[in-house]
């Protein structure tokens, strides 16, 4: 089986290749791009030997076409995007090209190319904004309305997949990620950020951690995780779509009390509010209901919200 990455060197797409060359997939991958190849190609660097990777941009259709072309995968998963929430307000246009119009020209090019594979969508519980069910979470019935440039433009995206899959019986599909870490995650996500700085302050090397709103909710797992969902959603013999997430919530403010009372300091006197961090308009709270894709396929997290954040913090305390 041949499997398609877009956004292959990202934190997701390094996860999936590791986890479908254990499969004995044949990973192939389009990575943009960048003046500096050493940074775009940190987290694959490792798989180098064993994958296969081509230049391309889902902006560019006939980068999109030329790959489809000689690959034609079984499966293609497409994860590319411009992945960061607040930036989307900085560069509106430049994202909704990527995360709206990328996937439409990596449908149209799946539909005229290699129709008869399956196709994986990144949705993002961004496109959920401020809708919360009465019960307290979101699922796949809960309305969306998103509140970023990024939630808006990955809402268009799910329903061209919806579109497709309906208007041409295109076996393609949404796996509705709720945020999703790791020690790859890029450290200007929260996260990563705090158990970043945490450990420079605990070492000595930084005073003072700058952020921006503290008292939104997410409900975070690890990527690791959720890459095997989106492998179980996409290899379903139905195409249908899926919520991934933990089911739990934590603040910002909670995620810094744990990370920094684990190296024995207390967040408030290291956090200053910094109006840059910021964002026009913010989703306050999510907590996703994964039950369907539990039930249906026994899927569940390896990781507690405990366990990812102390294996982030001793990456971090292994390179400081
Ligand atoms: O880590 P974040 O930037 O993730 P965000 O915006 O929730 O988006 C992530 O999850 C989405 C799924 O819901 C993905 F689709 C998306 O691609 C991405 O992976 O921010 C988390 C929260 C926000 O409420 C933000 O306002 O942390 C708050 N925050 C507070 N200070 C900060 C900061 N976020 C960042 N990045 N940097 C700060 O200094």
């Amino acid at each position: 089986m041949k499997a398609f990455i877009t956004g292959i060197a990202g934190q997701d797409g390094s996860y999936l290749s590791e986890y479908l060359l254990e499969m004995g997939y044949e990973v192939h991958g389009m990575i943009r791009r960048q003046s500096t190849p050493e940074n775009q190609e940190s987290r694959i660097a490792h798989l180098e030997s064993k994958i296969k990777t081509y230049y391309g941009d889902v902006k560019d259709r006939s980068s999109i076409d030329r790959i489809l072309k000689e690959v034609q995968p079984d499966i293609i998963y497409n994860l590319a995007a411009q992945s960061h929430v607040r930036i989307s307000f900085d560069i509106p246009q430049e994202t909704f090209q990527t995360n709206a119009v990328g996937v439409l020209n990596m449908l149209e090019a799946y539909r005229g190319i290699c129709p008869n594979a399956r196709f994986y969508q990144a949705s993002s519980s961004e496109m959920f904004g401020n809708s919360v069910d009465a019960d307290g979470y979101q699922r796949i019935t809960t309305p969306m309305h998103p509140v970023s440039p990024y939630g808006i433009a990955k809402l268009a995206a799910y329903n061209f997949v919806s579109h497709y899959r309906n208007a041409y019986k295109l076996h393609a599909v949404n796996g509705i990620l709720f945020n999703h870490e790791s020690e790859r995650r890029a450290s200007n996500f929260v996260t990563n950020k705090i158990c970043k700085a945490a450990v420079m302050i605990s070492n000595g090397l930084q005073k003072e951690l700058a952020l921006g709103n503290l008292d939104s909710f997410r409900d975070w797992g690890h990527s690791y995780d959720y890459v095997r969902a989106i492998h179980k959603i996409v290899t379903n013999d139905k195409a249908e779509d899926f919520v991934v997430a933990t089911g739990m919530t934590f603040s910002v403010r909670q995620l810094c009390y744990i990370v920094f009372d684990k190296l024995g300091l207390d967040y408030s006197k290291h956090i200053k509010q910094d109006e840059k961090f910021i964002r026009p308009e913010e989703l306050k709270y999510l907590r996703g209901d994964s039950k369907p894709i539990r039930e249906k396929f026994g899927w569940h997290p390896q990781y507690t919200f405990e366990s990812m954040i102390e294996e982030m913090i001793e990456y971090w305390k292994d390179r400081i």
